[in-house]
């Protein structure tokens, strides 16, 4: 097992490079007049992606769960740990075109009462993942104009609501039962999902099947975490800060620090248990994950 200070953890480790499909920024050809359709999935374990491609705007088609109405333009999209997004590109003219991150502020652990490392927390600010290298010369392609039929993104009316805390710590403790310890360290670190860190044995939610929820996701501390909800997808309904939403059905929703979003929660089709959790590994391996029932 790798030694990880507590910080790191805080964090969420994000390691020296980012690859796509296993390459250091590989190159992607491409043909004027053709579209491209990209599916792009954060399969990293903390690190944010911002994503834009030089002179091209990124149509998307698809997010988490399920295709969109039609196409949304994008000049940059957020693309936090599990999130997934389908887009199309259409390139027009000859060169190479840089995929790339921009800037993007994911907070910081903000406590321990020291220095942190010396790190940005503007995760792989202005970095280049892929070139994108386009070969002739055409009009663009025509994007299609209809995707979905509406009625199969409406999540209907909510009939009741249900509060969701997210909370880290340092040497204070928020109220998390368990301490929110993974083992090491020695720390006083506590994640914690509405006051309790995660307990194997325990089912923190119980909901009702058929019933639609909307789970208002308040998030107390001072840095972003990527919520995560197995299972039963949901629709973004509102939220007092970050980027837009793309509108579909989605599973994974960033939540930035010092911050709430409420989403719409069907829980349909199936019955069961299972988990929601903060994508940023190092969080749910250290607490920040709960365990929810439907019957
Ligand atoms: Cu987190």
């Amino acid at each position: 097992m790798l030694d990880v200070s507590d910080m790191n953890v805080m964090w969420g480790r994000e390691g020296d490079a980012a690859l796509v499909n296993g390459l250091h920024r590989p190159a992607l050809a491409a043909t004027a007049g053709t579209l491209e359709r990209w599916r792009v999935l954060n399969a990293s374990p903390s690190r944010y992606y911002r994503l834009a491609l030089d002179g091209h705007r990124l149509q998307v088609i698809g997010a988490d769960g399920s295709r969109l109405a039609s196409p949304e333009a994008f000049d940059d999209l957020l693309l936090t740990p599990g999130e997934r997004i389908e887009v199309l590109v259409a390139p027009a003219e000859a060169g190479s075109f840089s995929f790339r991150t921009r800037g993007y502020d994911r907070g910081s652990p903000g406590m321990g009462g020291g220095r942190m490392g010396g790190r940005s927390s503007a995760s792989a600010d202005g970095q280049e993942l892929a070139t994108m290298v386009v070969t002739g010369s055409a009009t663009p392609a025509a994007l299609p104009t209809r995707l979905l039929a509406a009625a199969d993104l409406d999540a209907g009316v909510a009939g009741s609501e249900r509060p969701i805390e997210l909370a880290m710590g340092m040497g204070g403790g928020n109220g998390g039962m368990g301490g929110g310890m993974g083992g090491g360290g020695g720390g006083m670190m506590s994640f914690s999902i509405n006051g309790e860190s995660f307990d194997h044995e325990r089912i923190n939610i119980t909901a009702r099947a058929g019933e639609t929820e909307d789970w208002v996701i308040t998030n107390t501390s001072s840095m972003d975490h990527p919520f995560h909800l197995h299972a039963w997808p949901f629709r973004v309904i509102s939220r007092t800060s970050g980027p837009p939403d793309v509108a579909g059905w989605k599973d994974t929703v960033n939540v930035p620090a010092k911050s709430s979003v409420t989403v719409r929660v069907p829980f349909t089709d199936i019955t069961g248990r299972t988990v929601y959790h903060c994508h940023i590994l190092d969080h749910e391996d250290h607490g920040m994950m709960g365990i929810i029932e439907v019957r």
